[in-house]
C-alpha cells in the first residue's frame, strides 16, 4: 500500500486533532528511522492519540479499510521493530504517560504505556519503591516498548525480566476492542494470562495501553566495583562464584576487549584498571544496610582470578565506573552501523563462544570486527559487528554467529527481541511446531494480520 485514501487519513486525523496527526516528513522523520540508524521507512501518518479510547478508534479505522499499523513507544528498539518499513501507519504512545498514584500496600503501580522507565522509576521512589528493570535508554524506552520487547536490563539477575514485572495490562486488539484486566492480583488463575502473551509480542497482537507493574523495595545502600581479567573463561568463572555468595547482587555485566577500548576513547577517559586484561566484570550490590563488607569477602573469594579491582562506594564514584559500561552503545554507534546480535549462552558455553567469534567473523570478512559486552549474570553477550571503515558488515557474518550460537544451544535472541533483524533466523531457535503455533496464536488475535506484519514471524510463514 503507498498512497492511504485522503477520507481515511482525515478519519483518522479527526480522532486525534490535526496537531497529533503528523505527515510532513520534517516531523515523522524522528519517527521513521531507528535509534541505530540501520533501518528506515516512511509512513503516510503518525498518530499520536491521548488515550486508550482515541487510539482504540484508530485502530477500528485502520482494521476497516485493511490499514497495517506500527505502535511505537521510544523508538530505542534494536532490532528495527519500531520503524514503518512497508507505509504502514505509526501509532506512537508516547503521550499515554500518566502514572496513577502508587499502591504502597500492594508496591504495584498502574502506568500508561507511554511512561518513559525514568518517569516511571522516579515516581516509584517518591515511595519508597523501584522498578524490576533498569537499562541505559530509561530516560526514552517506554513501559510499553519494554513490555512488548521483554526488555531485560542490568538487573535480570536480581529481579528477572519485564514479563516478570507485568502483573497486568491494558491494551488494544486488532478489531480495536479493548482488553483490561489491572486489579493486580498476586494469585489470579481465571485462564490465559495476557500480560506473558503481549511481554515479547512486540506489537504484533495488540497495543499496549497500561500496564499493572509490581514494584520493589528501593535499595538506598550500594556499592559497585570493576573486576579485570585476563581471560573471558575467569569473568566467567568468577561469575559464577559471585552469584553464590552475594545475597545482594544486583548487576553483573561485563566488558570485553574490544569495547572497552572503544568506550575509553569514546569519552576520553583511560582504562581504570588492568589495561592489558581482556575481560572487566561491573559489579554492583545493593541492599537496605552497607553491602560494601559483602562485596570485598566476595571478591576476596576469588583467589588470584582477579588481576585488578577498583570499588566505587559513593555515586560519583559508582557513576565513573558504571559510564564504560552504558556508554559502549553510544561509542560503537560513532564507528559507523553495526549489526547488532544479542545472544544468551549457557554458563559452559559461553567462553569459548566469546574466545572463537572473533576469528570466525574475520573467515568471513577481513575487515569486520566484533564488539562484545553484555549481561554475563544472564549469559547475554552483545556481540556488535562493525564493518571495515564505517562500512555495513557483510551479511554472512550475522549467519555465521547465529547459527554457532544455536549450535552451541544458545538463543539468538536474548532480550532485543527478533523484530525485522531476527526474523529470517527464528528457525534457528524455534522448531516447525513451535512456529506454527506462534502463527496460530497471529492469526487468531490479528486474522488480517494489521498489526505489525513485518517483525518476529518470518515472511514465509505468515
Ligand atoms: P520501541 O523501540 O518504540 O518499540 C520496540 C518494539 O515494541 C516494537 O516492535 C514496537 O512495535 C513495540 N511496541 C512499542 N510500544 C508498544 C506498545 N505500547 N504496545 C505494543 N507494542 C509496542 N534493551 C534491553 O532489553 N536491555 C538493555 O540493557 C537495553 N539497553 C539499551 C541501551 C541503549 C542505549 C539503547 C538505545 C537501547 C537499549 N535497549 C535495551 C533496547 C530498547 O531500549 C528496549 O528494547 C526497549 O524495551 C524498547 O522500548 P521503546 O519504548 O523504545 O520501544
Ligand atoms: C545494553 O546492554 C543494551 O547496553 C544495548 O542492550 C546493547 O548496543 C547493544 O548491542
Ligand atoms: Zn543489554
Amino acid at each position: 500500500m503507498t498512497k492511504l485514501d485522503k477520507s481515511v487519513l482525515r478519519e483518522f486525523e479527526s480522532i486525534v486533532g490535526s496537531n497529533h496527526a503528523l505527515q510532513e516528513p520534517d516531523l515523522t522523520a524522528g519517527y521513521t528511522t531507528d535509534w541505530t540508524g540501520r533501518f528506515a521507512g516512511e509512513s503516510p501518518m503518525v498518530l499520536r492519540p491521548a488515550d486508550a479510547s482515541q487510539l482504540a478508534e484508530l485502530v477500528k479505522v485502520a482494521a476497516s479499510a485493511g490499514i497495517s499499523i506500527v505502535p511505537q513507544g521510544g523508538n530505542t528498539g534494536l532490532v528495527g521493530g519500531s520503524v514503518p518499513l512497508d507505509q504502514e501507519i505509526l501509532i506512537s504512545t508516547l503521550r499515554l504517560d500518566q502514572c496513577e498514584p502508587v499502591d504502597v500496600l500492594a508496591q504495584q503501580v498502574t502506568v500508561g504505556a507511554g511512561a518513559t522507565l525514568t518517569k516511571t522509576q522516579t515516581h516509584a521512589s517518591r515511595q519508597g519503591l523501584d522498578v524490576g528493570v533498569d537499562l541505559a535508554a530509561r530516560d526514552s524506552c517506554t513501559i510499553g516498548g519494554m513490555i512488548a520487547t521483554n526488555a531485560g536490563g542490568i538487573n535480570v539477575v536480581r529481579y528477572g525480566a519485564m514479563r516478570e514485572q507485568v502483573l497486568g495490562i491494558e491494551a488494544v486488539l486488532s478489531d480495536g476492542s479493548i482488553i483490561s484486566h489491572l486489579e493486580g492480583l498476586e494469585k489470579d488463575n481465571t485462564g490465559y494470562n495476557f500480560p506473558g502473551l503481549l511481554a515479547g509480542s512486540e506489537g504484533t497482537l495488540g497495543i499496549i495501553t497500561k500496564a499493572r507493574l509490581r514494584l520493589h523495595p528501593q535499595l538506598t545502600e550500594r556499592c559497585s566495583a570493576m573486576i579485570a581479567f585476563n581471560s573471558a573463561d575467569d569473568a566467567v568463572a568468577a561469575t559464577a562464584q559471585l552469584r553464590r555468595s552475594l545475597p545482594s547482587l544486583h548487576a553483573v555485566e561485563v566488558i570485553f576487549k574490544e569495547a572497552m577500548h572503544l568506550v575509553s576513547q569514546h569519552i576520553g577517559a583511560s582504562i581504570p584498571i588492568g589495561a592489558d586484561a581482556h575481560a572487566w566484570l561491573v559489579v554492583e550490590v545493593a541492599a537496605s544496610t552497607d553491602p560494601t563488607e559483602e562485596l570485598a569477602k566476595a571478591i576476596d573469594g576469588l583467589g588470584s582470578l582477579p588481576l585488578d579491582v577498583a570499588v566505587g562506594t559513593d555515586t560519583a564514584a559508582r557513576a565513573n565506573l558504571w559510564r564504560y559500561r552504558e556508554k559502549i552503545t553510544e561509542a560503537i554507534s560513532t564507528r559507523g552501523t553495526p549489526h547488532k546480535l544479542d545472544v544468551t549462552l549457557g554458563a559452559s558455553r559461553l567462553a569459548e563462544f566469546v574466545n572463537e567469534v572473533p576469528a570466525l567473523i574475520s573467515q568471513i570478512d577481513e575487515g569486520a570486527t566484533a564488539v562484545m559486552f553484555g549481561h554475563l549474570g544472564d549469559g547475554n553477550v552483545h556481540v556488535n559487528i562493525l564493518g571495515a571503515m564505517g562500512s555495513e558488515p557483510n551479511d554472512k557474518v550475522d549467519d555465521a554467529v547465529l547459527h554457532y550460537v544455536a549450535h552451541l544451544g544458545g538463543s539468538i535472541s536474548a532480550e532485543h527481541g527478533i523484530g525485522t533483524a531476527k526474523k529470517e533466523f527464528l528457525h534457528l531457535n524455534r522448531s516447525e511446531s513451535e512456529l506454527a503455533a506462534f502463527r496460530a496464536i497471529k492469526s487468531a488475535l490479528d486474522p488480517n494480520g494489521i498489526l505489525n506484519p513485518n517483525v518476529l514471524l518470518p515472511t514465509e510463514s505468515l
